[in-house]
């Protein structure tokens, strides 16, 4: 049965954005970073009541610069591979004190969040340790296609072709040899309550997701688009940009799995080419023609895949472009 804290949930609107900042202006992140703009949304519409464990990765060095930090809200650096088990300690650590009326009976959000990195490989024991164990807390997945914070090597969530430090293109060599890994199906395997992709370019839906996630009882995973010019060679006003064709192309669809049922959050009438996705950034320039036909067969089989689970539910329309202007 659907949590009722869903079946009631009233989203945010452009007029009723939250106000609180858990992570303040000021930190590092390099100019136009998508990812620092889809994790300050996120925290935004969760709330200043939570308590966060961060990997080490992009958004952690960027926000904790000894002796400043940008951090609003109780936050803990933990390491590479280890941010849903220090989450899953500190849930079970408040409840325990909870029930000893050592601290007040108060709900607060427990977020774990990490890049692809630490998400999708060193990370999956102990994220999959606490989805299976239940805990009541909030994962955040910061995808940016790459291990950014040490010089952008690849991760098995890299997209087919892309060109990284180690997975270099030339005679030899596309590029990044293995299709992007599958991360919240991965989640959803795990039978949790709530799992949602969500995009900077879609911010009420990405915010509305985060609420929802923490409102859930019990783990929640959200999978947030985290463009990064500086891995992508990209150039720095387009992180938005790029966002929003990573959806109108079905790159990126937005979608939500509640209790196992798949919805899909915008149906894209005419997608628009990869190609237009591919030629704004420099980790894809050296793709031939055949690649890219063999990347847009890929893109349609799997959005095909998810039009099917989603069959039941309703669908919001992205508006055409004509529609928009
Ligand atoms: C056990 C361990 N191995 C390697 C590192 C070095 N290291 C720190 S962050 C990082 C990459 C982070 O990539 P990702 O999780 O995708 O986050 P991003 O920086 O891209 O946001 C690596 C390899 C480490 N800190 N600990
Ligand atoms: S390297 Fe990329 S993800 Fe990291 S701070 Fe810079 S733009 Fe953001
Ligand atoms: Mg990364």
């Amino acid at each position: 049965m659907m949590d009722a804290a869903l079946s009631n949930f009233k989203g945010y609107t452009p007029k009723s954005l939250p106000r609180v900042e858990p992570l303040a202006q000021g930190h590092r992140a390099c100019q136009g970073c998508g990812e620092i703009l889809a994790l300050r949304m996120a925290l935004k519409a969760i709330g200043d009541n939570m308590i966060v464990a961060s990997a080490t990765g992009c958004m952690e060095i960027v926000t904790s610069s000894y002796p400043q930090s940008a951090w609003n809200v109780p936050w803990i650096h933990v390491a590479f591979e280890n941010a849903a088990a220090v989450a899953s300690g500190i849930e079970a650590g408040r409840k325990a004190l909870m029930r000893k009326g050592r601290i007040p009976n108060k709900r607060t959000t427990i977020v774990a969040m990490a890049g692809d990195g630490g998400t999708a490989d060193i990370g999956l024991q102990a994220l999959s340790g606490a989805l299976e164990r239940g805990h009541d807390f909030v994962y955040i997945c910061l995808d940016n296609e790459a291990y950014m914070n040490t010089g952008v090597q690849r991760s098995s969530s890299t997209p087919y072709g892309a060109m990284t430090t180690t997975s270099p293109p030339g005679q030899l060599s596309i590029g990044q040899s293995t299709w992007k890994k599958n991360m919240p199906a991965i989640a959803v395997a795990h039978e949790i309550p709530y799992v949602a992709t969500g995009s900077p370019a879609y911010y009420t839906d990405l915010m509305n997701k985060a609420k929802k996630a923490a409102l859930v009882k019990g783990p929640a995973y959200l999978h947030l688009y985290s463009p990064c010019p500086t891995g992508w060679r990209l150039a720095p006003e387009l992180a938005v940009e790029i966002s929003r064709l990573a959806v109108q192309t079905n790159i990126f669809p937005l979608y939500e799995v509640v209790d196992g049922q798949y919805i899909l959050n915008k149906k894209i009438r005419k997608p628009k080419p990869v190609e237009e996705y591919f030629k704004l950034q420099g980790r894809f320039r050296h793709l031939d023609k055949k690649t890219v036909q063999q990347i847009q067969e890929r893109v349609n089989r799997q959005y095909e895949a998810l039009v099917r689970k989603a069959a039941s539910a309703e669908i919001e329309e992205e508006p055409t472009e004509e529609a928009a202007t």
